[in-house]
């Protein structure tokens, strides 16, 4: 070996990412391996695993959200195919999106062009960290061979009725210029820009995610490989209520309100009504102008607070007497109709039974406009209950004022008063979900355009699927006034029907950019393909996502609405699965100053300086070792000088030599083959690389270091920092890259010869201690001590009463 090679990241990174690029070492191939693989290849066909990071926006240079996420997951790609995975590990970009168009408009580029430069940089830096992609299936989203697909999707949807167009109060970002979805509005606030959201009315595209509901609730309880955080979120945002529906007859008039509750309990307990304020019955009911000018003030006023807040309990009661009552459908009583602010159209049914003695909301509404609170449960223990001033009993409890349901446990009179409305056809039960359609037109351009045309004489009519893909006109100008420029370009604007061949004009709405995201992965399966979104075999083969790694922020938005996706195109024929993604982790944030590393607070790291100062090898280690996948990484410039020192000692070990016997060096190398393996299985990336910290120490303080242990050495770093393994691998006389190797497996009867401490006492009193192997015996022990005079010394002429043996541990002899 030659102890003068130097350890120059700068220059060993870029040969081996030529290397393996060259040598299409990533590549991932389906059907029988054996004839297409190289015969130092391990991998099994019938051993396919898909691992998938979350792919990026091109927002013009990775970060080190980026870097950590990546790294993670390559990390588990390389170990994965040692072990003779056959590995999907691709890469591409979600592309579509706002900041590519207001660069357009701040620098007058074109978002294609600004978008394509950024890829272009991006793909080089993720190429400098040695992530083994196979870049021969990158995906841009906004390829107009991508997104073609998605208009197709999107028109068999229209087809089944999944897609449709309606009228209705949308969240409305002003500074963005556009509809969001609610998953993307955030604490009231838009998840972009922060700026504040509005309600405000739009005729828009909407997806039927409601008729997946149930699916998609029951299906998180059989999803064992996802973070139980992520889950739960996803089961409160689908937010299923079973309760009942119950009319109330309005009085004087045939109408008649219906009202959704979770508590048919409290029925007897009604002491007014609620309405939305954009509740139909509302105009029809009041005839008086001044009353209706009140209520047209009020809804305004409302409409611009978001839903969240409306319904928080917090949130101030306010309503408007309507001077109408309506009749109780079980006692006949007369109660007021109020509308309230914290009642919304869009759940239930709009309207609400109010019942101030057992909920917070009602409460609080009865007390500002004096209105009477009946009680009618009551705590299931202890004295008579008398009604808390301040508060709504919110519990179950003993039913009182009910009527023929006095003295019935609450829970089980829920049941038996739907059964009584539904005798008196006054009623029925029933299930509501929060999840709402996901509305999906966006009033921007950078986006794939909906495949929709509008004739005067057929309506709203899909293109033809021969006519696909519905190009976006490149040749914009950006103003960033007026709405979307695509409704000032007339060669787009304007095109024939589909239907009867006369005038129409297409949408100028383009699709929310989450749903780009909502089937890359099963692109890449067949990126190429062009006779559909994927090919139906490849998919069959490489999906479900084995892994999927990415951040917690999208629990949500991306994770919900692709499980939706998966299962529509299943429901349309193309696949034959029911969920994307077997196991998912959901790294944590990168933090740094006590904040999270973002350029708004001015804390950023960029990573091109970690690579150019020390080199990607470093940046990886780091990464990893710094903490667990989950937890946030807090950044620490001392900890990146720590990872490369360490590099540069490993370096030093291996290039140095020289070598000597294997034997007493057995106990530790198996024991830290098992321990790598272990961690990289759980995706302890910090412990595995503590085992090679503490290898690394105990093989530094000998004289001399076997040839096998420095070469599992450098097998078990590899995954780790690749470029640095490769580099030693190649050093140590290997002429082939060490990709080819089997991940290095322990032997269960080397770590046998681990030691431990026993500890000798004499009544109770520490006297000695003996090096010995775990699984020794009493007996064994005590053969042992008979050489050691100082412990014989102790002994020697009392009689042993007792011993007590803690096995591994302690041996104790108490004498007399
Ligand atoms: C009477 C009642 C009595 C209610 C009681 C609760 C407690 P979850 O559980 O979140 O589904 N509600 C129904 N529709 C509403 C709407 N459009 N806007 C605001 N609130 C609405 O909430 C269901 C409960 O929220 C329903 O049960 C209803 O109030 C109210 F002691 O009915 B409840
Ligand atoms: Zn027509």
């Amino acid at each position: 070996m030659k102890p003068t090679v130097t350890f120059e990241p700068q220059k060993i990174e870029p040969k081996w990412q030529k290397y393996w690029e060259e040598q299409g070492l990533f590549k991932a191939m389906e059907g029988d391996l054996s004839q297409k693989m190289d015969p130092g290849f391990c991998r099994d066909d019938t051993q396919k695993f898909y691992l998938l990071e979350m792919f990026p926006y091109p927002s013009g240079r990775i970060h080190m959200g980026h870097v950590r996420n990546y790294t993670i997951g390559d990390v588990v790609a390389r170990f994965l195919r040692m072990r003779g995975k056959n590995v999907l590990h691709p890469m591409g970009w979600d592309a579509f999106g706002m900041p590519a168009e207001n660069a357009a408009i701040k620098n007058k580029t074109h978002p294609a062009k600004w978008t394509k430069e950024n890829i272009a940089t991006m793909r080089d830096q993720l190429k400098r960290m040695g992530f083994s992609y196979d870049w021969d299936r990158e995906v841009a989203t906004c390829d107009p061979e991508y997104y073609r697909w998605e208009q197709q999707i999107f028109i068999e949807m229209f087809e089944k009725g999944l897609a449709y167009k309606k009228q209705s109060s949308v969240n409305w970002c002003e500074s963005c210029q556009t509809v969001l979805a609610n998953e993307q509005v955030e604490q009231g606030r838009c998840w972009r820009c922060e700026n504040s959201v509005i309600q405000r009315p739009l005729e828009q595209w909407f997806l039927k995610i409601t008729a997946y509901a149930e699916e998609l609730l029951q299906e998180t309880y059989r999803l064992p490989g996802w973070p139980e955080r992520v889950l739960t979120m996803q089961r409160d945002w689908i937010g299923k209520s079973i309760g009942a529906n119950a009319r109330f007859q309005v009085e004087g008039s045939g109408e008649e309100i219906e009202i959704f509750t979770t508590r048919p309990d409290t029925l007897y307990g009604v002491t007014f009504l609620s309405l939305a304020a954009e509740h139909p019955l509302v105009d029809r009911l009041i005839k008086d102008p001044n009353k209706k000018q009140e209520i047209q003030k009020f809804r305004e006023k409302v409409r611009s607070i978001n839903h969240e807040k409306r319904m928080s309990e917090e949130y101030e009661k306010e309503g408007i007497p309507l001077g109408v009552n309506v009749i109780h459908p079980l006692t006949s009583e007369k109660v007021p109709l109020f509308v309230a602010n914290f009642v919304l159209m869009e759940y239930g049914t709009g309207a609400v039974m109010a019942v101030p003695a057992h909920d917070q909301r009602d409460f609080d509404f009865a007390k500002k406009y004096g209105l009477p609170i009946k009680e009618v449960i009551v705590p299931p223990v202890g004295a008579i209950h008398e009604l808390h001033p301040q508060s709504a009993y919110v519990d179950p409890g003993i039913m009182i004022h009910s009527s023929q349901f006095d003295g019935m446990d609450s829970e089980a009179a829920k049941t038996a008063i739907v059964a009584h409305l539904e005798k008196l056809n006054k009623g029925k039960s029933k299930t509501t979900y929060k999840l709402r359609d996901w509305g999906i037109s966006r009033q921007r351009y950078w986006g794939t355009p909906i495949p929709i045309l509008y004739c005067d004489k057929c309506g709203a009519v899909p293109e033809k699927i021969e006519n696909l893909p519905v190009k976006l006109p490149l040749d914009v100008e950006f103003t960033g006034e007026g709405g979307s420029p695509l409704k000032k370009i007339e060669s787009f604007m304007h095109a024939k029907c589909p239907t009867c061949n006369g005038p129409a004009r297409r949408e100028t709405d383009t699709m929310d950019t989450f749903m780009e995201s909502s089937w890359y992965f099963l692109r890449y399966c067949s990126p190429k393909f062009d006779q559909g979104p994927f090919e139906k075999k490849a998919a069959e083969y490489w999906m479900p996502v084995d892994q999927y790694i990415g951040g917690i922020e999208h629990a949500v938005l991306h994770l919900l609405y692709s499980r939706f996706f998966t299962k529509v195109l299943r429901d349309l024929g193309y696949i034959s699965i029911s969920e994307p993604f077997k196991n998912l982790l959901t790294q944590g944030m990168v933090i740094k100053d006590g904040a999270k590393m973002s350029k708004s607070k001015g804390n950023v790291v960029d990573p091109e300086y970690l690579i150019e100062k020390y080199g990607a090898d470093t940046a990886r280690l780091f990464c990893l070792f710094a903490s667990p996948p989950e937890k946030d990484l807090d950044w620490n410039d001392a900890a990146v000088e720590g990872a490369f020192r360490f590099l540069k000692r490993v370096w030093q070990l291996v290039t140095v030599g020289p070598h000597g016997n294997y034997e007493d060096e057995k106990f530790w190398l198996h024991k830290t083959i098992k321990r790598v393996t272990e961690d990289l299985e759980r995706f302890q990336f910090n412990t595995a690389i503590a085992a090679l910290m503490e290898f690394y120490n105990f093989l530094s303080e000998k004289e001399k270091v076997s040839q096998e242990s420095i070469e599992h050495f450098v097998l078990l770093i590899s995954p780790f920092t690749p470029h640095f393994a490769e580099e030693l691998w190649s050093l140590l006389g290997k002429k082939e890259s060490l990709l080819k190797e089997s991940w290095p497996t322990y032997d269960p009867a080397a770590l046998k010869l681990d030691k431990v401490t026993v500890v000798v006492q004499i009544n109770g009193k520490l006297r000695g201690k003996a090096e010995l192997s775990p699984e020794v015996t009493q007996e064994e022990v005590l053969e042992v001590i008979k050489t050691d005079a100082k412990i014989q010394g102790y002994i020697e002429g009392k009689q042993v009463v007792k011993t007590i043996f803690v096995p591994g541990k302690l041996l104790n002899i108490v004498v007399k």
